[in-house]
This record gives structure tokens, C-alpha cells and sequence, in this order.
């Protein structure tokens, strides 16, 4: 429930901000945050209420913000910027909750859908190279903020118990989805399995990279900032690549309720493919890329299985516009899925394309054959 005026000039007055405020209003498409734009007399910045209940240990997330916007930084990259409280605190907490306030990053947009494959290519070229940034920063100072994020297994426990449950006596509105994700448990290890023994390669990594959270720059649409860094932890670069597929290589929105439209883009896997692995061709491994197209349904399995968790559980994690908004989001992860897999010799013949392509040395080439 956004907050009053009133109650939100009252908490922007503990921030060090330029100028006078002159409006606060909700903005953004993000599920897990309460996001406001502030502007005043002399610029905008970005004011958030954190949602504690999903990150209940503010003062190491903010901690993790931080570090990461510091070393980003000095890497020379447009990252986001923490403005202190009177205080000279990160954050602020009162009753109401627990704050921040970025500065705005000007003349950007974010996206909730491709508006072309070269700005999905620089988005993957973009979280690429995140990736690689994070491979130099020193992830033993990180907190994890959420435990068991894209641990799919777990979350396929997290289901069937709400569905155990059925507390709202939802189930019999999604019998085919639950069917569904029921049908699909032999997947879900997968990708914990390989970090288990040691054949995927465990990175710190950003766990939440739709499209929505990079920001294009407004005139060239080149990335120019990775935001919503609240869960970067310990990870597989398959959740990175898969989260960017699953949310960006549809030809629809997320929660698009005319399936009719919901496809699965093979052109737009490719772009981004390119982007991505053009930018981590030297640390890539053999393993990791096979399972590329493996990591894009598991991500969209998962996210849906999210999904509809919360859909049965009465919506208490994502937030929502209407009663079955978490249904109809699930609904469009359970047909890119089905269409993944009818795709799946495409995909894997994307990637090997890609991996064998101009970025590739000869030896590497040769080993993929
Ligand atoms: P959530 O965790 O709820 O997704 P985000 O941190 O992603 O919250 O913020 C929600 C949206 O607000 C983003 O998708 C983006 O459009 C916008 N946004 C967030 N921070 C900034 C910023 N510093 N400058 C410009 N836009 C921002
Ligand atoms: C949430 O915070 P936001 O809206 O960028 C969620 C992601 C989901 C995504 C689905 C911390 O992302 O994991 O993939 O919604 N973030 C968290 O749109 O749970
Ligand atoms: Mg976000």
C-alpha cells in the first residue's frame, strides 16, 4: 500500500538531498520494492522502502549495495549511487520501514519488454561483463541476503508444501499449472547438482537480471547501469544468462493474459546469447555452455513455480495489481517453457554457433566439435 504524502515528505527530510522537494510518487515496475521518484528543485533521485520481510537483515544488504556500487565504481562503471541520511547512515529506518534513496539515474529507460534484438544483445553483453567485474571483487565481504535463492529444488519443496496447504482452496483454479510443475521434478536439480560437485563453477552473480533491471541510455539504448543490486550472492552463471532469457526472449510481457501472443523467441536467445558470451568467452566452460539452454528453462520453471507458490499462498511475496496476477504470470513461464523445449535443438545449435564464433580461439573451437 503505497504511503501518503505527507508520511513520504517526512521520511525524504532524513536524506541529504540537493534542493527542495517539490513531489514524491510511486514509479517503476519492480514486484519487491516500494519504489517513489522525488524530485526536487535541482534534481530526482530514486526513494525506495526496502521490503523487509524479504530482507530482513537491512544493514548488511545495504552493507552489500555498498561495497559493490564502490567497486563498480572504481572499475569506472555508472553504478547506483547511495545518498546518506542526515546521519550519514546508508539507510533509514522508522516505523513506517526501512528507507534509501539512489540518485536517478538521468536520461535512461528500462525496459519491460525487447524493443529490438541489439538492445538485448548489449543487455547480455552488459550483465556479461558484470559478471566478469564481479569475478575480480572479493565476494568473501558479501552477505547472502536471500538463502536458497535459485536453489530450484528447495523452491519445488516451498511449492508443494503451499499446495499441501491450499490455504485460500486455490488449487482447483490451476490444476493443469500445478500438474505442470509436478510433471517437471526430474529437471530441477540440475543446475545445484553441478554446483554440489563441483561441475559448474560457483561465481558471485546478480540472481535478478530481467530487463527491467538495466538501464538503456535514453538516446543510443547502450546499457549504462545494472541496478537492483540486492541479490548479488554466490552463484551459476546459468541463473544470470537463464533469468535475462526468461524474462527478455519473450515476445510478450510477463504477465500477458492472451497466451496467443506469449512465444518464445529463438532470435532473441540468439542476440542476447551473443552478447553475453561474446563478453565471457575467455572463463566460460564447456559445462556451463551446454547447459545455457537448460539454464533458461530452469529459470522460467522456477520463476513460475514462484509464481504459482505465492498464488496459492495468498500473494504475500510479489506484489500484485489484482487477485490472480501471480496466476496469469505463471501462465506465461509455463507456456515459454513449453516452447523452449519444442526449441531446444535450435537453442543448442545457437550455442554452439555462438560459442564457436569470433570470440572463440581455434583450440576452443575444436573442443566444442
Ligand atoms: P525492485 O526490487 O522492486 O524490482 P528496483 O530496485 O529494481 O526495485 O527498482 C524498481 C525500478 O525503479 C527499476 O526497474 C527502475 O525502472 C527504477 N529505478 C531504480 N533505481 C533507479 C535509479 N537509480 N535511477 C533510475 N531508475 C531507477
Ligand atoms: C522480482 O525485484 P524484481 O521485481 O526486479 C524477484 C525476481 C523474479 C522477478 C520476476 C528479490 O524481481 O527473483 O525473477 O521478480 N526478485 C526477488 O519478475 O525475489
Ligand atoms: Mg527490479
Amino acid at each position: 500500500m503505497p504511503m501518503d504524502d505527507a508520511a513520504l515528505f517526512q521520511v525524504i527530510s532524513h536524506f541529504r538531498l540537493q534542493g527542495t522537494v517539490r513531489s514524491v510518487g510511486p514509479y517503476g515496475d519492480g514486484h519487491i520494492n516500494e519504489t517513489y521518484l522525488v524530485v526536487t528543485n535541482e534534481r530526482r533521485y530514486i526513494l525506495q522502502k526496502m521490503n523487509t520481510s524479504i530482507f530482513p537483515d537491512t544493514k548488511h544488504l545495504m552493507r552489500n549495495i555498498e561495497l559493490v556500487t564502490a567497486f563498480m565504481r572504481a572499475e569506472g562503471k555508472e553504478t547506483l549511487d547511495i545518498v546518506r541520511t542526515t546521519d550519514g547512515a546508508t539507510y533509514f529506518e522508522d516505523p513506517t520501514g526501512a528507507w534509501r534513496v539512489y540518485k536517478f539515474i538521468e536520461h535512461t529507460i528500462s525496459y519491460n519488454m525487447v524493443p529490438d534484438a541489439s538492445v538485448f544483445r548489449d543487455a547480455g553483453a552488459a550483465f556479461g561483463d558484470f559478471q566478469n567485474d564481479l569475478a575480480r571483487f572479493d565476494a568473501s565481504q558479501l552477505t547472502e541476503t536471500i538463502a536458497h535463492f535459485h536453489d530450484t529444488p528447495h523452491r519445488f519443496e516451498d511449492f508443494k508444501a503451499a499446495l499441501n496447504d491450499d490455504r485460500l482452496g486455490r488449487a482447483t483454479f490451476c490444476r493443469p499449472e500445478i500438474d505442470f510443475y509436478l510433471a517437471h521434478a526430474d529437471v530441477y536439480p540440475v543446475i545445484m547438482d553441478g554446483l554440489g560437485d563441483g561441475s559448474l563453477p560457483l561465481r558471485v552473480t546478480h540472481n535478478d537480471t530481467k530487463l527491467n533491471n538495466i538501464l538503456m541510455d535514453a538516446t543510443t539504448h547502450k546499457a549504462r547501469a545494472i541496478i537492483d543490486l540486492d541479490t548479488i550472492m554466490p552463484g551459476s552463471m546459468l541463473f544470470d544468462f537463464g533469468d535475462s532469457i526468461r524474462f527478455g526472449a519473450s515476445t510478450a510481457l510477463e504477465d500477458e493474459k492472451d497466451l496467443d501472443k506469449v512465444h518464445f523467441s529463438t532470435d532473441l536467445f540468439r542476440a542476447y546469447a551473443e552478447g553475453f558470451v561474446g563478453k565471457l568467452r575467455p572463463s566460460i566452460t564447456e559445462r556451463e555452455a551446454e547447459l545455457l539452454p537448460l539454464g533458461a528453462r530452469m529459470m522460467t520453471l522456477e520463476c513460475g513455480m514462484r509464481f504459482l507458490t505465492d498464488y496459492l499462498v495468498g500473494d504475500t511475496y510479489f506484489a500484485i495489481d489484482y487477485p490472480e496476477h501471480n496466476l496469469v504470470r505463471c501462465r506465461t513461464q509455463v507456456k515459454l517453457v513449453q516452447e523452449m523445449e519444442a526449441k531446444d535443438a535450435q537453442t543448442k545449435a545457437i550455442v554452439e554457433d555462438v560459442m564457436g564464433g569470433a570470440d572463440g580461439s581455434e583450440a576452443d573451437k575444436k573442443e566444442l566439435r
